[in-house]
């Protein structure tokens, strides 16, 4: 018989009971959507939770990317990195904008600031970088560069729900804008679902505008919107999900923890550091399988699948690589040499809420029995 599958993520879930009063409130007041009870009430909360000053919430990261896009009139030509999700950069195709990737630093495998000078163009309006694993960007440096070039930055943190950066405070706090995503194999889900942080009432009212067709009132649309909106469900079920917000970080520190104690000292396996924030959200646990250790990342990700355990290789291929950015002169490999290297070594290990330790034992051994 086949051992129970591990997955990289599952989704941590309430009791269907405790959902079920939700149901109730939503079922009685018929308001399914549209800015209801549930959503006003679950902007209040994570407001306050992630201490930030306001959030519009979205029915996905990908519309929420693509609406911070639109709320800062962004054109032209946008700085990014090729190691994320393809989202990251798909947003900027669909607002018409050409992506330029720049290589990603070795250690924080986030966009390496000191390559951002030489990819500015006259074109150039923005610099989206990605909190990749939730593990925060070197804000400062690329913010010092965007203010001297006069440029906006919008923060894809899909990974990024409640992690704190150097002073203690809100990572999402940063840049002009930064994107959430609450997809069910997110630390926090509603689903489907997302947000956009912004930092000034004026661009909320915009943004909130946007996602809901333009509309200002009832019979005036002043922009080509989108229709972003979160529905009471999924706001309901956010706001069940907050309760139970640190005991899910928590759980997901002890499996980093045990992680970390059983592979710091395995020859050829390369673990992250964490260095430029203060409170990680343990959102996924990469390790670099480097030429050191007895086989390559595939066949230990193969192997991996023949015991039913599920790890991903998150980010590969690089964005770089997928047909529609490959031409771009940004994509060819010279460019992005880090990346290249880090794509091919990384993998994903299992890290959730449902994990028990011998769940953990499982994934160990396989890559100690090499
Ligand atoms: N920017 C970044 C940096 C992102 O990572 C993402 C999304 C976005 C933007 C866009 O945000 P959204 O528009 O999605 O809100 C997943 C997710 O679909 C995607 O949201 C996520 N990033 C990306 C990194 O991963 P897949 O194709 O790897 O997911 P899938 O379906 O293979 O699921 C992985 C494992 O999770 C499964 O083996 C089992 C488990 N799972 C999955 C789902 C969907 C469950 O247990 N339950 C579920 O409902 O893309």
């Amino acid at each position: 018989m086949k051992n129970k599958p591990i997955y990289v993520t599952q989704p941590s879930l309430p009791l269907l009971a405790e959902f079920n009063p939700y149901l109730e409130r939503i079922w009685s007041s018929k308001i399914l959507t549209n800015g209801g009870e549930m959503h006003q009430a679950l902007e209040r909360e994570l407001c306050k939770y992630l201490g930030v000053e306001n959030i519009s919430l979205f029915n996905n990261g990908t519309i929420a990317l693509l609406t911070a896009l639109q709320a800062l009139d962004i054109k032209g030509e946008v700085i990014t990195t090729p190691y994320s999700f393809v989202a990251t950069a798909h947003s900027l195709l669909w607002n018409g904008i050409t992506p330029v990737f720049v290589d990603i630093d070795p250690i924080s495998m986030n966009m390496n600031p000191q390559k951002i000078r030489a990819a500015i163009t006259s074109e150039t309006t923005a610099i989206m970088p990605v909190h990749c694993y939730g593990h925060a960007c070197d804000v400062d440096t690329i913010e010092a560069i965007a203010d001297e070039y006069g440029l906006k930055v919008i923060y894809d943190a899909a990974h990024a729900f409640a992690v704190r950066d150097k002073d203690g405070k809100s990572l999402l706090r940063r840049g002009d804008l930064s994107v959430l995503s609450f997809h069910a194999t997110k630390v926090f889900n509603t689903f489907e679902g997302g947000a956009i942080v912004s930092g000034n009432k004026e661009v909320k009212k915009k943004i909130d505008q946007l996602k809901n067709f333009g509309f200002v009132d009832e019979v005036t649309v002043v922009a080509p919107g989108i229709n972003g909106k979160m529905s009471e469900i999924n706001a309901a079920f956010g706001l069940l999900q907050m309760k139970t917000i640190d005991t899910v970080l928590n759980k997901r520190k002890d499996v980093a923890e045990y992680y970390r104690g059983q592979l710091s000292d395995v020859k050829g396996i390369k673990l992250t550091e964490d260095i430029f924030f203060e409170r990680s959200n343990n959102s996924y646990f990469p390790i670099l399988v480097t030429d050191e250790f007895p086989v390559s990342r595939d066949e230990l990700y193969e192997r991996f699948k023949e015991v039913n355990i599920f790890s991903r290789r998150y980010f590969y291929p690089l964005i770089s690589a997928f047909p529609m950015y490959k031409k771009l002169t940004s994509s060819s490999s010279d460019n992005l040499p880090v990346a290249n290297i880090i794509a091919a070594q990384v993998l994903c290990l299992p890290i959730h809420t449902e994990l028990t330790i011998d769940d953990l034992r499982r994934v160990i051994t396989v890559i100690k029995a090499f």
